[in-house]
């Protein structure tokens, strides 16, 4: 291939300068829908949120409850590993930070669980410092059911898989244990950017 035409197509497949990650499209405004199963519908008076596991105490949220704790507005880039992304997307919720706060635990995973029955785990130091929510907000709507609503997880530094829909708790483990997709051999990790898509990459 001449460098005249490698130059055109890697100008016209890449988004804003040095924001797509190796192998990624820009999908625009569009937003694809991906669930491994139903779309579970949870009514606010039967939701709450839990975090347990290497902890004292468990601690549960309401819906009241959990919509009266502090909220920040995300923008944030997403990456899913099918390898679309999207820049600038919005949401708003809880940063895990602040579900967090006060926990004291020996943990250094979290797997987070989903109606559903969706788990998917992280390394605790990818979820704490800013780097995820707990969003039930997207593009200044409430979060639809097909995107995870009412509420789901935001991890936008790794594959979107790590971001659970319907997601109703965080379980903080002493050993990593891998998730849904983790089992089916995808990366235990996840880094868009290092290309850790499949095990082994
Ligand atoms: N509970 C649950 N969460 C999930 C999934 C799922 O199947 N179930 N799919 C994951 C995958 S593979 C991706 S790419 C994103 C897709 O989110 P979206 O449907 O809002 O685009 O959700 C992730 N979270
Ligand atoms: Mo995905």
């Amino acid at each position: 291939m001449s460098p005249i035409t490698r130059g055109f197509l890697g100008r016209r497949r890449s988004g804003p300068e040095g924001r797509l990650p190796p192998g990624q499209y820009d999908v625009g405004n569009g937003f694809p829908v991906l669930s491994a199963g139903p779309t579970p519908r949870t009514s606010p008076d039967r939701w709450s949120f839990t975090v347990r596991g290497e902890v004292d105490e468990a601690l549960t949220w309401s819906w009241a409850q959990f919509h009266a704790l502090p909220r920040e507005p995300v923008t944030v880039d997403i990456h899913c590993v099918t390898s679309w992304s999207k820049f600038d997307t919005r949401w708003e919720g809880v940063s895990v930070d602040t579900l967090l706060d006060g926990v004291d635990t020996a943990a250094e995973y979290v797997t987070a669980f989903s109606d559903g029955g969706y788990t998917t785990n992280l390394p605790l130091e990818d979820v704490t410092g800013g780097q995820a929510w707990v969003v039930d907000t997207y593009d200044g709507e409430p979060l639809t059911p097909e995107h995870g609503g009412p509420v789901r997880l935001l991890v936008p530094h790794l594959y979107f898989w790590k971001s659970a829909k319907w997601v109703r708790g965080l379980e903080l483990t002493a050993e990593d244990e891998p998730g849904f997709w983790e089992t089916f051999g995808y990366h235990n990790h996840g880094d868009p950017w290092r290309e850790q898509r499949y095990a082994g990459d």
